[in-house]
């Protein structure tokens, strides 16, 4: 039976990389004097990178900055800022459907955790914006962990605090890279795919989706039946 659903934030619950992330660093680059603007195709190939400041420092490095490190840690926190003041103006919004799961989810009082590497400064307010207050009972970002996705251990920390065992949860996620940290904690996953994702490897996956909407809409009946064929 379905005891839980854990979802990514990043491009499962809104298509933040494109219309928030990308922005936010761009941004931040710019505050801290660097002439590096990411396109948005460019931006697609990075994000086989997890964790923004990871990301930062592998694109500083392989242009051969001195202080990639550093000067990735410093930019990484003005991008955290900058996007975190984004999501508090209001700024994203819900990809569609997303809502009739959630309502479905919490009519049925099956709890809803969320498991990304993103940073908390901006995961709450995100989550409170698109899931509702106090919707998601478990977050667990990237401050909470020593290894990013596709490492599982933001999946078994999320399941360690819904004290429940994976096979009595569902993921939902957008990305390969997502896909291979759900499945290797041992969770049933769905892939809702996006713009930057579509074209990925989903081996392994108990459904691949292109929304949650549609004329097969992924509510919680599917939800359910898709768990319980697993
Ligand atoms: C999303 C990410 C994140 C964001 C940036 O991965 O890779 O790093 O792009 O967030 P997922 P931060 O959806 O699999 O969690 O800058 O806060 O790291
Ligand atoms: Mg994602």
């Amino acid at each position: 039976m379905l005891q839980a659903v854990v979802f990514d934030v990043d491009g499962t619950l809104a298509d933040t990389e494109r219309t928030g992330h990308l922005p936010a660093f761009n941004a931040a680059f710019a505050a801290h004097g660097l002439d590096i603007c990411w396109s948005e195709t460019e931006y697609g190939r990075l994000l086989h990178t997890a964790g923004g400041r990871a990301r930062i420092e592998g694109y500083l490095r392989a242009r051969s900055f001195g202080n990639a490190e550093s000067l990735a840690a410093a930019v990484h926190a003005t991008k955290t800022r900058l996007f975190a003041e984004m999501v508090r103006s209001g700024a994203l919004v819900a990809r569609p459907g997303l809502t009739d799961l959630v309502a479905g989810l919490n009519g049925a009082g099956i709890p809803i955790a969320v498991a990304t590497t993103g940073r908390r400064a901006w995961v709450d307010p995100l989550v409170a914006l698109l899931l509702g207050p106090g919707s998601a009972e478990v977050v667990v970002t990237g401050d909470d962990v020593s290894r990013l996705k596709p490492h599982p251990q933001v999946y078994l920390r999320a399941l360690e605090r819904l004290q429940l065992p994976p096979e009595a949860v569902l993921a939902i996620e957008d990305s390969a890279i997502g896909l291979r940290a759900a499945t290797a904690a041992g969770i049933t996953t769905v892939v809702v795919t996006n713009g930057y994702t579509s074209d990925q490897d989903f081996t392994g996956a108990a459904a691949v989706r292109a929304g949650f909407g549609g004329h097969r809409p992924l509510d919680l009946a599917e939800c359910e039946r898709v768990h319980a064929a697993h």
